[in-house]
């Protein structure tokens, strides 16, 4: 079996981190059934560093019969909510004590700054645990009046085996997001990280053992996902699949259910959200939470806020004070001290946002700020800002991910929500505005999941995120992604003596 061996002598990192890359399946690694491997390639150079198993279909029907039998027997119902909710804690803790480890992890294997990776997602991930642990003994049903005859009341049962697949653009966060509601809840876990990110994932396998989780409660299957990820999809055992990524994968994964069992699915897709400065916005302020909406995770984010509409009479201001930050900006290795934007994850995305790039540039728009590579080596894009646009141009119509923002004017409340709505995505929008009852107002009108008032991009683990339209099916995070993980059964008891 393979092993991911590195020594980090960074300026912000110093230790040599070693671990199993297998496939854990029932608390322990293994080769995949044929033996195979991936190459994992550091986005910073180029170069392949490390190399994982390859899972297979077998793998997964393993991994699949790990998991029912947890459930039936260590975990599901057999388990109290307290014990499933003093493991989630013991797990946090140990995350907490790792922190710089699983931060360094997912800096080397995408390319994020090793400062955000840890102060942001893994902050967010030790606290999406610790929050999940909280409710594992407390996602009640509840009583409900019928008539004096009966008695009725509901159960939040777990709803099975879990299929979860996860992206590359928040490796650790993603799959804390999709493991803590699961367990929380009784479910089990079949868990496939993306090909491009499975290293803190096997390192949290790890950690997940240490913390003492019964064999089969968390299995965690890297492989690509036309293989692995299409055998969770279709597998006749797996109750319910949660899936994060492309709109195109999350139809086929539908499709794969519909075909199958007919398993429950969610889904959390792309976006292509706006981002309004109204012409009473603090536009220092303003430009401030825009240039982190667009550019954050190096653009790579869901919710990116990269149509950036401005009210006429403060467009030329705003633009200057944006194009400012947008310069700031500073691109560097990831384990720097002042890095804030690190590289593409993939030659892929790189190609992918550099084609978007050129197809910007034939359409007619003009580059206002980057528009080119950063550096001679790895996958970095500048900071890229476009302005003459028009609505039709695939820049204005399609998810970039990457860090590329559209600038366009707009009139008054009626038009910015028609332009705001005019797409095929709804995960998230934000607003700057000083007067209450305009940003309200306007918010409400908004088809998002989510709407930022006077800032972007803030998640909190108690608040839902998800999307409306083409961006996705459910919610997760808050109390509302336990629904997700929970069958509801209403029981009926007759109190009377008559029929
Ligand atoms: O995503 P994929 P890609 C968007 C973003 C990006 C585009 C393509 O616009 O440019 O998608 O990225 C697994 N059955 N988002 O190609 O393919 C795959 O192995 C089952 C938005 O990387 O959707 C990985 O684990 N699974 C997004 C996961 O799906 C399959 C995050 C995501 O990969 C599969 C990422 C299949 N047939 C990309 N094919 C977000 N919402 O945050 C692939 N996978």
């Amino acid at each position: 079996m393979t092993t991911f061996t590195h020594t980090f002598d960074t300026a912000v990192f110093k230790k040599v981190i070693s671990f199993p890359t297998g496939i854990f399946i029932d608390n322990k690694f293994s080769h995949g059934s044929n033996k195979t491997t991936i190459d994992l390639v550091n986005p910073t150079t180029g170069r392949v560093v490390a190399e994982v198993s390859e899972g297979t279909p077998t793998d997964i029907d393993r991994a699949v019969a790990a998991a029912r039998r947890a459930f039936n027997t260590t975990w599901g119902l057999n388990t109290p909510g307290s014990r499933r909710g003093q493991l989630l804690m013991k797990l946090a803790d140990l995350m907490a004590a790792n922190i710089d480890e699983l931060a360094a992890l997912d800096a080397f294997n995408s390319g994020k700054p090793f400062h955000a990776a840890r102060d942001g997602d893994c902050v967010d991930a030790i606290g999406c645990i610790r929050y999940y642990g909280g409710w594992a003994d407390k996602n009640h049903g509840k009583t409900i009046e019928t008539t004096e005859m009966k008695l009725a009341y509901t159960r939040h049962e777990p709803i099975g085996v879990c299929g979860q697949i996860i992206p590359w653009n928040y490796p650790l966060m993603m799959l804390t997001w999709k493991i803590a509601p699961a367990l929380a809840t009784g479910c089990t876990v079949v868990l496939k990280p993306s090909e491009f990110t499975p290293l803190t994932a096997l390192r949290m396998a790890q950690l997940i053992l240490e913390a003492g989780f019964p064999p089969g409660v968390v299995n965690i299957v890297t492989g690509y996902g036309d293989t692995v990820g299409q055998a969770i999809s279709q597998h006749k055992d797996i109750d319910k699949v949660a899936f994060t990524g492309s709109t195109t994968v999350g139809r086929k994964i539908l499709e794969a259910s519909s075909r199958s069992n007919l398993k429950n699915v969610t889904l959390e897709l792309g976006g292509k959200s706006p981002n309004i400065v109204f012409d009473d916005a603090d536009l220092e302020q303003a430009a401030q939470w825009t240039t982190r909406g667009v550019f954050t995770n190096a653009g790579q984010s869901c919710c990116a806020t990269t149509r950036v509409f401005v009210q006429e009479g403060v467009y030329d201001k705003f633009l200057e004070e944006l194009t400012k930050r947008t310069l700031e900006i500073k691109l560097g290795d990831p384990f720097e001290h002042d890095t804030n934007q690190g590289p593409q994850v993939s030659q892929i995305q790189y190609d992918r946002v550099m084609g978007y790039i050129s197809s910007g540039k034939e359409q007619g728009a003009t580059v206002h700020v980057g528009g080119t590579r950063h550096g001679d080596i790895g996958y970095w894009i500048q900071p890229t800002i476009f302005t003459n646009v028009s609505s039709e141009m695939q820049i204005v119509r399609e998810e970039i991910f990457g860090p590329v923002g559209v600038v366009i004017k707009f009139k008054d409340e009626d038009d910015i929500v028609r332009l705001a709505n005019d797409t095929l995505y709804g995960l998230a929008a934000c607003l700057f505005s000083r007067d209450i009852t305009r940003a309200l107002e306007t918010a409400h009108r908004l088809q998002a999941g989510t709407v930022w008032i006077n800032c972007s991009q803030l998640t909190g683990t108690e608040t839902p995120f998800g999307g409306y339209k083409q961006s996705g099916i459910g919610r997760e995070l808050g109390e509302y992604a336990l629904v997700n993980y929970t069958n509801v059964k209403a029981v009926h008891v007759n109190l009377g003596r008559v029929m």
